[in-house]
């Protein structure tokens, strides 16, 4: 095996954020850029001579360049096998699933969720460790020093045929191009009464899958239309393209308006869902219902002993602090643990594997479970349909029974969009200030009770994450957390985190019951007088 060494120098900047590097497409296809990173990568990531890797993408623009790399660099640095999916594709949750089943030492996942693609879009490298999920803030941390100090990458010559399924050899390394879908349908089938689904399909249950033109597309057609017999047409936009279409693969309101208006409409379907790039995210809307990320994650967890995955009971619920404290109400009625992580899946991993919970989930429609290591949208989409299937409800009766017996949370995410980045560090660094004086600060009809940075010691290993987003809290039990994006590529984006619970009230419209919250975050904040912006770019 000839093994070829490319000398280089270091780029600034290979930081990775809340979930791997993303950077413009351009910008990775720079030469050495990408190489830089999955060599650093290579160089300090641990594994035992001849150990297996994972490598799979949302099948966005420059994924198969940058996979066809990555292959002739792993062989060159040791590995003894590479599992690839068939035309480079491997949603998130699968290439999770894929590196447990099989034992790999970890995966490299070329995806930007859910950031557009294209030849002058985002594009994104993450690195997730042996148990599935992404790596945590010390490995990420030690691939950063790496970057600075990289001056070769190593290479092996040699191409493969992503689209053909089978072993093939690089060097002396195999790789094995494996069906992308196979291995996550069968643990799908493994937690969820299918039999139970396809009965409520039979009997004119009926639904509308947004692929968004993204990785989810071959999963939810085999799954949902193949396997539970829901009718041919039920995916939409379900082959991947490498621009998804012009979209932004972002199951929001905002992008996914087309299934929003579907559900609404009088002839809509009994269920809507959507998945984002990388097919990690979930969009839930019931017939003529909405259901925020944080409701939808209280609502599973309320349930879920209603699959037979999940049969046994939940040990306990973890959800990022910017989400709704709705799950909270859930644990407690259950007598488990509720833990605060910051945002970003990479802090679940710990809580899953040391067994403190079951079942995860971020207001930015991320939901997961102990089967992967990643959050998963069309796991949460399968969960709502067993859920649904076995009590024979709609979402929206559901809905209203939870916040009859819970309360509501109230929530909205404001996002300002490509900030300066100047402008977005000083509002927050200004805000940081004023923090020890917000206490007993009465706004309108509401009064700060407590305000500050979180902080989050992982009680499994002990580490700190500091800086994870500043919280204002007032004395009614309203939240408005403020904080910056770690994966966006273009200046900064800001957001803000709105809630106001209660425990009667819960047929308002969302955004009466926030309005004082949005005038109070202005007042404290400065947003406009920061920014320059005097209302959001999307709210969710
Ligand atoms: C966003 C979300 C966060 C999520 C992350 C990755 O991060 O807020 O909850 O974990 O994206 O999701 P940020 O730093 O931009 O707020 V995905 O679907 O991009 O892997
Ligand atoms: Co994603």
């Amino acid at each position: 095996m000839t093994i070829h060494s490319h000398p280089t120098t270091p780029f600034a900047g290979q930081k990775p954020g809340t979930s791997g590097l993303r950077k413009k497409v351009r910008v990775f296809a720079q030469p050495n850029y990408a190489e830089n990173f999955i060599q650093s990568v290579f160089d300090v990531v641990e594994r035992a001579p001849g150990a297996t890797l994972v490598i799979g993408g949302d099948g966005r623009f420059h994924n198969r360049v940058v996979i066809v790399q990555a292959i002739r660099m792993a062989a060159a640095n040791g590995y003894g096998r590479v599992l690839v999916g068939q035309g480079g594709i491997l949603s998130t949750p699968a290439a999770s699933h894929v590196i447990r089943k099989y034992g790999a030492s970890g995966g490299l996942i070329l995806s930007a969720s859910h950031n557009p693609g294209g030849p002058d879009e985002d594009f994104g490298i993450k690195y997730n460790i042996a148990n599935g999920g992404p790596a945590p803030e010390a490995v990420t941390d030690a691939i950063f020093a790496r970057t600075q100090t990289i001056d070769r990458w190593l290479a092996v010559p040699g191409e493969v045929d992503l689209d053909r399924l089978g072993t093939n050899l690089v060097g002396d390394m195999t790789v094995a191009v494996i069906d992308p879908v196979a291995d996550y349908a069968e643990l799908m089938e493994s937690l969820f009464d299918f039999a139970a689904i396809r009965r409520a399909v039979a009997g004119g249950f009926t639904m509308a899958f947004d692929a968004m033109s993204a990785v989810t597309g071959p999963y939810a057609v085999e799954i949902l239309e193949r396997r539970l017999g829901f009718a041919a047409g039920t995916v939409r936009n379900g082959t991947p393209l490498e621009d998804f279409g012009g979209h932004h693969p972002d199951p929001n309101l905002v992008h996914a308006r087309e299934l929003y208006d579907a559900m609404m409409a009088p002839d809509a379907p009994d269920f809507g869902a959507a998945s984002d790039g990388d097919g990690d995210r979930n969009l839930i809307i019931g017939r003529h219902r909405f259901i925020t990320p944080s409701d939808s994650l209280a609502m599973l967890a309320a349930n879920a002993h209603l699959a037979p995955g999940y049969a046994g009971g939940l040990k306990g619920i973890a959800r990022s602090m910017p989400t709704s404290a709705a799950a909270d109400r859930v644990a407690k009625a259950l007598g488990i643990p509720c833990f605060e992580t910051p945002t970003g899946w990479k802090f679940f991993g710990n809580l899953l594997d040391a067994g403190k919970v079951t079942i995860c989930g971020e207001e930015s429609a991320g939901t997961g479970s102990d089967h992967v290591r990643e959050k998963d949208g069309l796991w949460a989409v399968l969960l709502w349909l067993n859920i649904l299937a076995v009590r024979g409800v709609s979402v929206d009766a559901l809905a209203r029974e939870h916040w009859a017996k819970f309360g509501r949370n109230y929530y909205a995410r404001h996002d300002y969009e490509a900030v300066d980045s100047a402008a977005a560090n000083a509002l927050i660094a200004e805000l940081t200030q004023a923090l020890p004086s917000l206490p007993g600060r009465v706004v309108g009809p509401l009064t700060v009770a407590a305000a500050d940075s979180f902080s989050y010691t992982d009680p499994v290993d002990g580490s700190v994450s500091a800086g994870q987003g500043l919280r204002v809290l007032f004395a009614c039990g309203s939240r408005i957390v403020f904080r910056l994006s770690g994966t966006g590529t273009e200046g900064a984006t800001l957001r803000v985190y709105l809630e106001a619970y209660s425990a009667t009230d819960i047929d308002r419209e969302t955004p009466a019951m926030l309005a004082d919250l949005i005038a109070a975050a202005e007042a404290i904040a400065g947003i406009a007088r920061h920014t320059g912006r005097t209302r959001p770019d999307v709210v969710t």
